[in-house]
């Protein structure tokens, strides 16, 4: 009984630790769908691409970028991800026709799939675990959102969908994601963090450090 107990309770610990240890993540440690183009003006074939945000230099190797069919949520594309995110923090995967055409120029991986007009979704996957998320457009009842907290809007024609920071994800399609009137492949504006060692992060550990010794001596004062 009080083994079982404990078991639960350590079980919940765990838990509660790995959610710290999510949350604790730097920015951008875990790849993130950062845009997707899924409807051109016209034809689509050729023309779609996936754009994913990293730490520069990260292995894509064993992710995947799988399609989700909104209507009955059967997968659809699947794409094997090979390469690596760029110095620049982004990986642009492309869309080619049924000739291996692409519009997309300077792709880092071409492949042929195209992900439907919404309502639909694409996921990014570690192995068959989902890191992230996009689903767009209005779901019906009975309909499959395989997105992440509310729908972001349908993209028009010629538009795409980006996360308003490349690197910031709170989860939630309808608040991460905007409509680009003009699709931005291969560039996307990151969320302004302090770089290491810059004024404003030398200053917070200066903060921090100072108030480390005032706690340290107020302890040793009422040690005495
Ligand atoms: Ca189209
Ligand atoms: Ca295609
Ligand atoms: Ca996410
Ligand atoms: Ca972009």
């Amino acid at each position: 009984m009080y083994a079982k107990r404990l078991a639960r309770v350590l079980g919940r610990g765990w838990l509660a630790f790995a959610g710290v240890m999510v949350a604790g993540l730097p920015a951008g440690a875990t790849p993130l769908i950062s845009e997707v183009y899924y409807d051109a003006v016209g034809a689509d074939n050729g023309h779609g691409f996936v754009e994913i945000a990293g730490v520069p230099g990260a292995d894509l190797a064993g992710y995947r970028l799988l399609g989700v069919n909104g209507a009955n949520g059967a997968p659809g594309p699947l794409v094997e991800l090979v390469g690596a995110i760029g110095p620049s923090g982004l990986f642009l995967l492309a869309d080619v026709d049924r000739e291996g055409v692409s519009a997309t120029p300077g792709a880092d991986q071409y492949a042929n799939f195209d992900f439907q007009n919404g309502p639909d979704s694409v996921q990014l996957l570690a192995g068959s675990v989902v890191v992230d998320a996009l689903a767009w457009g209005v779901f019906g009842p009975g309909e499959f959102p395989a997105g992440e907290g509310a729908p972001a809007p349908d993209a028009p024609p010629g538009s795409s969908l980006a996360r308003l920071f490349a690197d910031r994800d709170s989860d939630d399609n309808a608040a991460d994601f905007g409509i680009l009137a003009v699709p931005t492949p291969g560039q996307a504006t990151f969320a302004p963090i302090p770089e290491p060692g810059s004024g404003a992060l030398l200053t917070l550990a200066l903060g921090f450090l100072a108030g480390s010794r005032r706690r340290t001596d107020a302890a040793g004062v009422g040690g005495a």
